[in-house]
């Protein structure tokens, strides 16, 4: 029996707070001695560098365990409105510095490692970190939890523990490879898991029509199959205020029913198989980007993870006693774009079906529990599920999902008349090619609110999307611009400039990021600004030692340091990015511009390509076919390189961009719906050449045009040119840089010869280029002219830097939290 049972839960001993180990260096060895001897079984002098991580890991666990459970204690007291931000993706990053951090912990625990013979160091670089998400969806979702624990707001963190996140990226003759990323294999020391609290999760199935007792006429659901959702847990600890809060992902089991029945019957294949097919559910992260695709599994998933999600929060957190009609002031479901958006119809089944609600009582109550956020623009991304899948999936959803929109098309009809083209447009439930559910629409109905995540992409939203929607509910739609965690993107990856930013402003900035305005003045003053430079030449050293070691890469100092990183679409437009090189060094190799004049870059990328998306993958060919040609041609002398470091992610993020000194953001217009590694470099003293997309407009409204290369069309002007008709290879024909760019491309310069191996990408340029590559070359090349002009004035440059990070404290992720709360949520902080 569990020892609060023998005492009795009001033992005085059952009810002791946890208290953490004394924050000091002494108290530190000691309980990391003891993790390592009693949790991992070594002795210090036996133990392997993995070893020592974990039991550090459990150690800075132990220092947090005590607010963590205080935390979940008192707010289950107090019963606030809590956010359950719904998210298939969190893109974590690796964890040990970050609860370091948070914990004040990393002084003492450097000294107390050192005292054991430890590098704090080489642990840190040992820990693999968790790619539970593809980009900037993912990551947006972590750094928006790290806030919501910072500022003390009740919440948690619903989503999938993948057993593999995003593949890992090699490259094998310039082309991409992806391995598996297995996580979890030396160990998980952040999670803690709850078998015994899994919820069953049911799929498939048939729906039957019954009458209840009061003679009701209602539906219920008899589903085909089980799995088991398991809850981990994982600490969010907010930055030194003392509060953790928790992320809870679910892991797929198969239920022992599930298998057992088949393997009573003596079919052991068939029971190992059905256990395996349950267990696919949670096994691996898809690495589409932007571009959803309708797979079964996929589905799977979604349903999977909302269904326990709120179940658990209607069973566990919500607490006994709490009349149905109060959960909108107990909860708000945030949906992380489409993805959750199963997550309406399932709150509807379980008001209706378990809890007996009529129809109109669980709508308004499900209509106010949640919001959804859009991250896209792209038509292709829009997530539709097939009706036939749906219904074979989940036909009980199907059935409420029809009726949610038969209601909303009603009201369309006595709104706006029998204007059949507008119902059509707006039925949440599509009819070609094939019959399926909108998501996108059925989120926008029963969302109270609609946010997308920029100035320019909520207006585009409204205006070109959903604008019969917009017309329909008059105040439903917002913006929120998107923000990244100072504490991860400023104060750890760049400490030197966290330093320096302290000495001149005092600590405050790290949570109030607008304070970083008092950089304004410094901007002006020499020493300020030699020191800063000095930062920025340090952060090049240590980035050059880590690709030393990881690829064989070395950065140079007086290289300007051009970065573009994210991942490779074709909206993002990488293409344009290979054109500027391969315009500079056709420059070189043809001998019309000398070596000599050139202004020394190192171009990095980093990039992966969804597996299935060719057109991306040829593009990273390309990229590192021209890499290879300009680092080896003796006629560039050194003055141009290219580097691909393989597997970009958060760590490597990290080290990249407080080294950059020009940030890449070359998306057409109209495409990029916000962006937010344009917010980290803008934040670490990179400037930005960008078109005017996503929150690249923000940043430039705030920076200043002088502090901010714009090229390229406007989203109107991109709208006037498809409607004149765009023909790309007028724009080869008439600029000659272009045209010798893009020829040398095809003649092979850059595949031994072999005209084939780039002929997709230079007749894809030519005549279809839907992202208007060339229409924006040269106003890219005349950009790029401006930057080099600006960089030979060092100090210039090094001034409009410090004006980049001391205008941007707008970006921090806490001020995005701060608009969800007083737009969205109406969660106050529990302090
Ligand atoms: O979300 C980010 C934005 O800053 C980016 O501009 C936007 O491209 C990104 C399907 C997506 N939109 N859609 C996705 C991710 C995974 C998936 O399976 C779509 N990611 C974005 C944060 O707002």
């Amino acid at each position: 029996a569990p020892i609060v049972h023998a005492l009795g839960a009001t033992h005085p001993l059952a009810l002791a707070p946890v208290t953490a180990p004394p924050a000091s260096v002494d108290g530190f060895v000691r309980e990391f001695l003891h993790n390592l001897n009693f949790e991992l079984g070594v002795s210090l002098s036996a133990s392997s560098v993995n070893d020592r991580y974990l039991a550090l890991a459990q150690t800075v666990r132990d220092y947090l365990m005590a607010r963590w459970l205080d935390d979940q204690r008192r707010l289950s007291e107090i019963k606030p409105k809590t956010v359950c931000y719904l998210s298939a993706e969190y893109l974590l990053g690796r964890q040990l510095d970050n609860n370091l951090l948070a914990a004040r912990l990393t002084d003492v625990a450097t000294e107390a490692l050192a005292a054991c013979g430890v590098s704090l160091e080489e642990l840190r670089e040992i820990e693999v970190e968790p790619g539970l998400g593809n980009g900037g969806l993912g990551r947006l979702a972590a750094c928006f939890i790290d806030s919501l624990a910072t500022m003390s707001v009740p919440s948690i963190g619903y989503g999938i523990r993948y057993e593999y996140g995003i593949f890992r990226q090699t490259f094998v003759d310039g082309q991409q490879v992806e391995q598996p990323d297995s996580w979890l294999r030396l160990g998980s020391p952040w999670e803690f898991p709850h078998p015994e609290a899994a919820q069953t999760i049911s799929f498939g199935g048939h729906t039957e029509k019954y009458v209840d007792d009061d003679g009701v006429e209602r539906s219920r659901w008899i589903p085909g199959w089980n799995v088991l959702a398991v809850p981990y847990n994982y600490m969010v600890p907010g930055y030194h205020n003392g509060r953790v809060n928790t992320l809870r992902l679910w892991r797929a089991v198969a239920t022992s029913s599930f298998d057992l029945r088949v393997f009573n019957s003596g079919d052991y294949e068939e029971a190992v198989r059905a256990q395996t097919y349950a267990e696919n559910i949670s096994k691996v992260l898809y690495p589409e980007d932007s571009t959803p695709q309708g797979k079964e599994l996929r589905l799977q998933q979604q349903y999977f993870f909302v269904a326990a999600s709120i179940s658990d929060f209607l069973e566990n957190v919500l607490g006994d006693g709490v009349e149905l009609e109060k959960l909108p002031s107990r909860v708000i479901f945030q949906l992380n774009d489409t993805h959750p958006v199963i997550a309406v119809p399932e709150l509807m089944r379980v008001l209706l079906d378990e809890r007996r609600l009529d129809w109109d009582d669980a709508w308004a109550i499900t209509q106010q529990c949640f919001a959804y956020t859009c991250h896209t623009l792209l038509p292709e991304a829009l997530e539709v599920w097939s009706v036939d899948l749906l219904g074979r999936l989940l036909p009980r959803h199907l059935e409420i999902i029809y009726r949610i929109n038969e209601e909303f098309l009603e009201a369309v009809r006595e709104r706006f008349g029998d204007d059949e083209m507008r119902i059509r447009n707006m039925s949440i439930i599509g009819e070609h090619p094939y019959r399926s559910v909108r998501m996108a629409y059925l989120a926008t109905v029963a969302g109270a609110k609609v946010n997308g995540v920029a100035e320019l992409h909520s207006q585009l939203l409204r205006d070109k999307v959903l604008p019969d929607f917009d017309e329909f509910y008059p105040g439903k739609f917002t913006n929120v611009t998107n923000g990244v965690t100072p504490r991860r993107f400023i104060r750890l990856a760049n400490p030197d400039l966290a330093s320096l930013i302290t000495e001149a402003l005092g600590a405050g900035w790290t949570i109030d990021l607008e304070r970083l305005r008092g950089l304004e003045a410094y901007a002006e003053d020499p020493e300020f600004r030699a020191k800063f430079a000095a930062v920025k030449a340090s952060n090049k050293r240590r980035l050059s030692d880590v690709l030393h070691v990881r690829d064989g890469f070395d950065v140079s100092e007086d290289h300007m340091l051009d970065v573009m990183v994210k991942r490779l679409h074709e909206y993002k437009r990488q293409m344009l990015k290979v054109l500027h090189i391969v315009t500079e060094y056709e420059g070189i190799a043809s001998g019309r511009v000398a070596a000599s004049a050139v202004q020394p870059r190192t171009f990095v990328f980093g990039a992966k390509a969804a597996p299935g998306y060719i057109m991306a993958k040829r593009i990273i060919h390309l990229i590192n076919a021209v890499g290879k040609v300009v680092n080896e041609d003796p006629r560039v002398e050194g003055r141009l390189k290219v580097l691909f470091p393989p597997n970009y992610n958060v760590t490597l993020a990290e080290r990249l961009i407080p080294a950059a000194d020009l940030s890449e953001q070359i998306s057409l217009a109209g495409k990029e719906a916000s962006g937010t590694g344009n917010m980290k470099f803008a934040l670490n003293g990179a400037l930005t050449v960008g078109t005017d997309d996503g929150a690249n407009v923000e940043i430039r409204q705030l920076v200043g045009d002088d502090n901010f290369f714009l090229f390229g069309m406007t989203e109107p002007e991109v709208e006037a040119l498809w409607a004149k008709g765009y023909r790309p290879a007028d724009f080869y024909q008439q600029d000659d840089d272009l045209r010798r760019a893009i020829d040398l491309i095809a003649s092979g310069a850059f595949s031994d010869g072999d005209r084939s191996v780039f002929e997709p990408i230079v007749s894809n340029l030519l005549y279809d280029d839907r992202f208007m590559v060339l229409a924006d070359y040269s106003s890219y090349i005349a950009a790029q002219a401006q930057v080099d002009a600006a960089y030979a004035d060092q100090d210039a440059w090094t001034r409009s830097a410090i004006l980049n990070i001391a205008r941007c404290g707008f970006f921090s992720s806490d001020r995005s939290m701060r608009d969800y709360i007083d737009r969205i949520w109406h969660t106050p902080p529990v302090l």
